[in-house]
């Protein structure tokens, strides 16, 4: 009697013990119903409400192509709002299912915050912006000057670095906030502005006169900016990683929003017809049905659609493919084998 109690509560400490380190967040996903991601506070461009209240944006799409993959419609999303301090350990601790927010891929992130990153989507550096009156033309030349500077973004650590390697004395005024940190320059509190420089570019479309600030042609780092996901949950990785290969593969062999499709009915490409779903079952490797990809495509359109509908001509930032081009143009988008 008493060992098959004791059996008993073993097996109880074992299952649960079991499911926490081994929760699935696909099946978590489903059970809600929705998928939940951490976005910006608002950056144009990447994650940010739009006038009706609904959440646009290139890192939004990341993610609602996910949903789409797994839950077959891209509006079973919630948001949440995260500041830089919050971007890693919302994700970490299982707050949000992916964190979809102009993050970073760094080795301490990876290795010893509980997170792993995923797909790199957007090829990034670092950069300064100062006021044009102010008439300083490059970066060199900010020795003696106040930066105002995110905490908690590799930002402030390259900002750092890049004094001490060039002998400047530079002054960065920290602040939690982007809001804040911006809005401190804008206010004249700081000499210069230190981001991303897509952030820039994207901060520069906010104020009145965007003419007045320029970004000053010094990249400073590499920002390999990614998607990330909780540590120890493969099948999730997968899912995210290649959900995204399959957009950026789907530019690379000319499958769009709009002839998707068309051509699964059509295509004799062997490529496109197991992307698609046509032969074989990639996205049972994943956990998913047949139609994975297709949903996705439909859903956001390929990488380059993405890239276009919020950064292209078209867009108040404007923001050249540069290293965000296929490989084949000579960038650094490099679909791996759907096979
Ligand atoms: N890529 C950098 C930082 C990028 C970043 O997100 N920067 C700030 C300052 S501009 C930010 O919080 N932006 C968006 C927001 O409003 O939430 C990192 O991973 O640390």
């Amino acid at each position: 009697m008493r060992t098959k109690k004791m059996l008993v509560v073993m097996l109880c400490v074992f299952a649960v013990t079991a499911t926490q380190s081994f929760a699935s967040t696909l099946a978590d996903v489903k059970a809600k119903g929705y998928l939940t991601l951490g976005v910006s506070e608002g950056v144009p461009g990447f994650s940010i409400p739009d006038s009706t209240g609904r959440w646009v944006g290139f890192d939004v799409d990341m993610g609602r192509a996910v949903a789409a993959a797994v839950l077959g419609d891209a509006e079973k999303m919630k948001f949440v709002p995260l500041t830089s301090k919050q971007k890693i350990v919302a994700v970490s601790s299982g707050q949000v299912d992916i964190t979809s927010r102009t993050t970073t891929w760094t080795m301490k992130r990876d290795a010893k915050q509980g997170v792993d990153f995923t797909f790199v989507v957007f090829y990034d550096g670092q950069g300064f912006m100062v006021p044009s009156k102010s008439g300083v033309t490059s970066a060199k030349q900010l020795d003696g000057a106040t930066v105002c500077v995110t905490s908690g973004t590799t930002t402030e650590l390259n900002l750092a670095d890049f004094a001490r390697a060039n002998n400047l004395k530079i002054e960065a005024v920290v602040f939690d906030g982007k809001k804040e940190a911006f809005n401190a320059y804008t206010s004249g509190r700081c000499d210069a502005f230190t981001t991303d420089v897509s952030q820039l570019a994207s901060l520069r479309t906010t104020v009145a006169d965007p003419k007045s600030h320029v970004i000053l042609p010094e990249i400073i780092s590499k920002e390999p900016l990614s998607p990330l996901v909780r540590h120890g949950d493969n099948q999730w990785k997968d899912i995210v990683f290649w959900v995204i290969d399959g957009l950026v593969a789907a530019e690379e062999y000319g499958v769009t929003q709009e002839n998707v499709l068309k051509i699964k009915k059509e295509t004799k490409n062997p490529v496109i017809q197991r992307m698609l779903g046509v032969t074989g079952d990639v996205g049972g490797f994943l956990g998913l049905d047949k139609d994975w990809l297709v949903r996705a495509i439909q859903a956001v359109g390929n990488y380059g659609e993405i890239y276009n509908r919020h950064f292209g001509p078209g867009t108040k930032l404007k923001i050249p493919r540069g290293l965000n081009r296929q490989w084949k143009q000579g960038g650094l988008l490099y679909a791996m084998p759907i096979r």
